[in-house]
């Protein structure tokens, strides 16, 4: 525990009252460690704002004895960009979960920054709309942190990511003023585009505290299939992946309505299936499987039986209702806690132009064969339709971070992305400089000083602390 300025702690107990201020370590543990473990530091305290008027008042007060400010939402974040790591404050906005009815007419959703997805999801299906927005960790990651990283999940394939969904944030600069920008006009061009710019800013530049969601209406059919394939032999790579890029890419031309495509290889499955207790999937022998959903308003059946005729499919299981639906898709969503089961896992989330994701599977296999302890697993799976691997490790301890080293510098040989929809907190931080160049860092760098002179806004997050 690091210890607050006396004056400070006073300061934010007025402005949040005595529950919402909390000092104590058994209080503060929950909020300073990551949902994976891998990331622990130490803090001055959490205040849990209640609304915006409050943030801004904390961090006014923060600015003023230079406490720098961890901003922090469902703590579901991936690369250790939504914990404290030297002893800054964690500013929950956990608080601000307060939801408008869905506007129908202008097709918006405004809610506060920490209200979770679910809720989100609900009040928009409530009132016959959706999000176009999905992802495992529904139930606690919220809406200010999915902005704050632009997150993608599994229907980015249709409706895009996170920044695609966005048609207005508020929020607060560390300097404690306030921007609205929640008219959610299409047209509005009127300077700079802040909204975007504080999208996938992981908490760098400014706290997200209200956002204005874009809505699409509730499709009237879905239909969900897990699909076994056959190694692709005869193309370059690995042959699952292989499989899985030439499938998926037939899937899109055939169906418009194709809204996810998902991959799970062997050791994923076979991890999943054990730990879940799931019955064996189609084709327990496939090199690979993909999780695909169509959604249309008419009946996508025939159409998908049709495009799955295909030689690399070997069976498929199918569902078109809710239950029998998320059975499917437990084989894919349950590999994050599957994996945790096994240790530690280190996360790299990278992306690829689709006729490289399997070259590079293929390379990625062969040179942690080499690097690799012996009693290490590695896990892959991921957004097959949007190039978007999850090379998950599970051996090396939490802070040696030679394997990682080894997977992003082969995901930059392969033309790849180091970050596809988790950030770069501090867990890729190192690698910032490999992945963008000096010029494209040095503009980052103006924006970050512009925004944030002082550093106190998540420091150590994105660049170095000295930067
Ligand atoms: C997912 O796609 C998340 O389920 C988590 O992005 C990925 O656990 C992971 O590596
Ligand atoms: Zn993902």
């Amino acid at each position: 525990v690091a210890t607050i300025d006396p004056r400070l702690g006073r300061e934010l107990t007025a402005i949040v009252g005595e529950a919402h201020c909390l000092l104590e370590p058994e209080l503060t543990a929950p909020y300073c460690t990551d949902w994976t473990g891998r990331f622990r530091g130490k803090t001055t305290g959490v205040v849990r704002p209640a609304d915006t008027a409050e943030v801004a008042a904390v961090l006014t007060a923060c600015g003023r004895v230079g406490q720098p400010v961890v901003p922090q939402g469902g703590n579901t974040g991936l690369v250790g960009g939504g914990v404290p790591r030297d002893g800054e404050l964690v500013l929950s906005l956990r608080r601000l979960h307060s939801l408008a009815e869905p506007d129908g007419e202008a097709g918006v959703l405004q809610a506060g920054a920490g209200t979770t997805l679910a809720a989100a999801q609900a009040a928009a299906a409530a009132a016959g709309f959706e999000l176009g927005i999905d992802l495992a960790a529904r139930d606690s990651a919220t809406l200010g942190g999915m902005v704050a990283t632009n997150a993608g999940g599994i229907h980015v394939l249709r409706h895009g990511p996170m920044r695609a969904r966005l048609a207005g944030v508020e929020a607060v600069s560390a300097d404690g003023q306030i921007v609205r920008r929640m008219d959610g006009l299409v047209k509005d061009n009127v300077g700079y585009d802040l909204t975007g710019l504080l999208v996938g800013s992981e908490g760098t530049l400014a706290v997200v505290t209200e956002v204005l969601l874009r809505l699409v209406p509730t499709p009237e059919r879905r239909i969900t299939a897990l699909v076994g394939l056959a190694g692709a032999t005869e193309h370059e790579g690995q042959p699952g992946v292989a499989a899985a890029v030439t499938v998926t890419a037939a899937l899109r031309r055939h169906l418009p309505g194709l809204e996810a495509a998902e991959l799970i290889l062997p050791a994923g499955m076979e991890l999943v299936c054990r730990h879940a207790g799931l019955p064996r999937p189609p084709a327990p022998e496939a090199a690979a499987w993909l999780v695909i959903e169509v959604a249309d308003s008419r009946d996508p059946t025939e159409e998908m039986a049709a495009a799955l005729e295909h030689p690399l499919v070997l069976d498929a299981a199918v569902a078109d209702s809710e239950g029998p639906r998320s059975r499917l898709w437990a084989y894919r969503e349950r590999h994050t806690e599957a994996i945790s089961s096994l240790g530690v896992p280190h996360k790299l989330d990278v992306a690829f132009p689709l006729g490289r994701l399997a070259a590079f599977a293929a390379a990625l296999e062969v040179e942690l064969a080499r690097a690799a302890p012996p009693e290490s697993h590695l896990i892959c799976f991921g957004h097959v339709g949007d190039g978007n691997l999850h090379v998950n490790l599970v051996g090396p301890a939490p802070e040696d971070t030679r394997l990682d080293d080894l997977v992003l510098r082969l995901t930059l040989a392969h033309g790849g992305s180091i970050s596809a929809e988790h950030g770069i907190g501090q867990a890729k931080r190192a690698w910032l400089h490999q992945a963008r160049s000096a010029a494209d860092v040095a503009w980052m760098q103006r924006v970050k000083g512009a925004f944030d002179p002082d550093g106190l806004l998540n420091p150590g997050v994105l660049f170095d602390r000295s930067t």
